[in-house]
C-alpha cells in the first residue's frame, strides 16, 4: 500500500502525516471561482460530473494533496429521497421541511436514491482515472443527525431546534426520518465505494448539539448502523467519522461506531486527542481554519505543534473544520511546509 492517507488509517505511524483540507475544492481558490462561474448554480456544478471532477482536482494539482474529496454535497441526500432543495445566493442551503408524519410519508424510498445521485457516481469514476496514482479518493455523506437537522428546519440552523423540538414532540416521526437517511446513506456510500471511493467520510456537523442519551442514540447508533454495513459490502474500507464539537465524547467514538478513524475539531487540543482519542486509532485534524485567513508566524507553530503532538501515532493532518471563502492559498501552501518539515 503506498498512498499515505490508507496507510494511516490502517493505523500505520508514519514520520510525516498524510494532509488534506475540509472544502479543499472552494471559493478560496480563483480556479473554483471561474469552474463555479461556468456550471451556474452550485447544485449545477455538483451534478455536472465533469466540472466536479475538474474542482475536485484543483487543489490537488495546486498543492499536492494526499486525498482528494468527491465535490458534492451532504444535502443531495434529502433532495434524492424527494425533499425540494436549493440554494439562495449568499444565504446558504433552503430544502421544504419536514414536520409531520404526512411530509415523512411523502419521501421516496431509500432504494430510490440512484437515479438523481448517478452523475455523483460518475463524477468518482472520472477521478478514479484522473487523480494522480498516490493520492487516494474520499468519497462522503452527511451523518443521519446532521442531514435530519436541514430536513427538519429546511435550511441550516445555529442551535439545531426544530430538529430538538420534533425529537421530543414525535419520536416516532423523528426516528422514522433518522432510519430512512440512514438506509440511504448506506446506499449511497456504498455506490460510491463500487464507483472508486478508497475511504469514506461521515460529516456530523451538528453531533455537538445531542447530549447524553440523545448522542448515543442518534450520533452513535446510526453511525455504527452505517459503518458495519459498509464493512459487510465492502470489507476492509477505511471509515473517517467527524462528530463535530462532540468533546469528551471523542473518547471512545471509534471504538463504539467501528470508524477506522475519527476527525477532530479544532476545539479539542491536540495534546489531549493524542492521550484519549489516538489509542483507539487514527485521528484527523485539528488545525483552526483562521490560521489560513491569518497565516504568519501563528499559523506555522500552530500547524507544527500539531504534527509534533500527534506523531507518537496514526495521523492524518487537517483544519478542525472547512477553509474559509476568505482564506489565502499561499497560507495553504505554507501549512503544507510546516507539516512536511515539522
Ligand atoms: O460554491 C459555493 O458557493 C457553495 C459552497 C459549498 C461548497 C463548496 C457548499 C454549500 N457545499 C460545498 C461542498 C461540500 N460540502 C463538500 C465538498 C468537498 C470538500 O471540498 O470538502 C463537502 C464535504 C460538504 C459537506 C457539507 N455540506 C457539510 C458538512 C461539513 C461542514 O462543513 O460542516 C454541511 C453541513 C453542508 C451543508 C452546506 N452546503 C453548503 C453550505 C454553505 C452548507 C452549510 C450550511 C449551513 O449550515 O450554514
Amino acid at each position: 500500500m503506498t498512498k499515505l492517507l490508507l496507510r494511516a488509517l490502517a493505523g500505520e505511524t508514519l514520520p510525516t502525516p498524510p494532509i488534506w483540507m475540509m472544502r479543499q475544492a472552494g471559493r478560496y481558490l480563483p480556479e473554483y471561482r471561474a469552474t463555479r462561474a461556468q456550471a451556474g448554480d452550485f447544485l449545477s456544478l455538483c451534478y455536472n460530473s465533469e466540472l466536479a471532477a475538474e474542482v475536485t482536482l484543483q487543489p490537488i494539482r495546486r498543492f499536492g494533496f494526499d486525498a482528494a474529496i468527491l465535490f458534492a454535497d451532504i444535502l443531495l441526500v434529502p433532495q434524492a429521497l424527494g425533499a425540494r432543495l436549493w440554494f439562495a445566493e449568499g444565504e446558504g442551503p433552503r430544502l421544504s421541511t419536514i414536520t409531520r408524519a404526512e411530509d415523512l410519508a411523502a419521501l421516496r424510498p431509500a432504494d430510490a436514491i440512484h437515479g438523481r445521485l448517478a452523475p455523483i457516481y460518475e463524477t468518482l469514476r472520472i477521478l478514479t482515472r484522473e487523480l494522480p496514482r498516490d493520492t487516494a479518493l474520499i468519497g462522503f455523506a452527511g451523518a443521519p443527525w446532521t442531514v435530519a437537522t436541514y430536513m427538519i428546519a429546511g435550511r441550516g440552523t445555529p442551535d439545531q431546534g426544530p430538529a430538538h423540538a420534533l425529537k421530543q414532540a414525535d419520536r416516532a416521526a423523528f426516528t422514522a426520518l433518522i432510519d430512512r437517511i440512514t438506509e440511504a446513506t448506506i446506499l449511497y456510500l456504498s455506490a460510491q465505494i463500487e464507483a472508486g471511493a478508497e475511504v469514506v467520510k461521515l460529516f456530523d456537523s451538528w453531533a455537538g448539539s445531542l447530549k447524553g442519551r440523545d448522542f448515543d442514540d442518534f450520533a452513535i447508533a446510526p453511525a455504527r448502523r452505517i459503518i458495519q454495513a459498509l464493512k459487510a459490502r465492502h470489507p476492509g474500507i477505511p471509515v473517517i467519522a467527524f462528530p463535530r464539537e462532540a468533546g469528551e465524547r471523542y473518547v471512545g467514538f471509534a471504538r463504539a461506531t467501528g470508524a477506522d478513524c475519527v476527525a477532530l475539531d479544532n476545539s479539542v487540543a491536540a495534546e489531549w486527542a493524542a492521550r484519549h482519542v489516538q489509542p483507539d486509532g487514527c485521528v484527523q485534524g485539528n488545525l483552526d481554519p483562521r490560521h489560513m485567513v491569518t497565516g504568519g508566524p501563528e499559523l506555522l507553530a500552530e500547524a507544527q505543534r500539531i504534527t509534533r503532538a500527534l506523531r507518537g501515532g496514526p495521523h492524518v493532518f487537517n483544519l478542525g473544520h472547512g477553509i474559509t471563502p476568505d482564506a489565502d492559498p499561499d497560507n495553504v501552501a505554507a501549512m503544507i511546509e510546516a507539516v512536511r518539515s515539522a
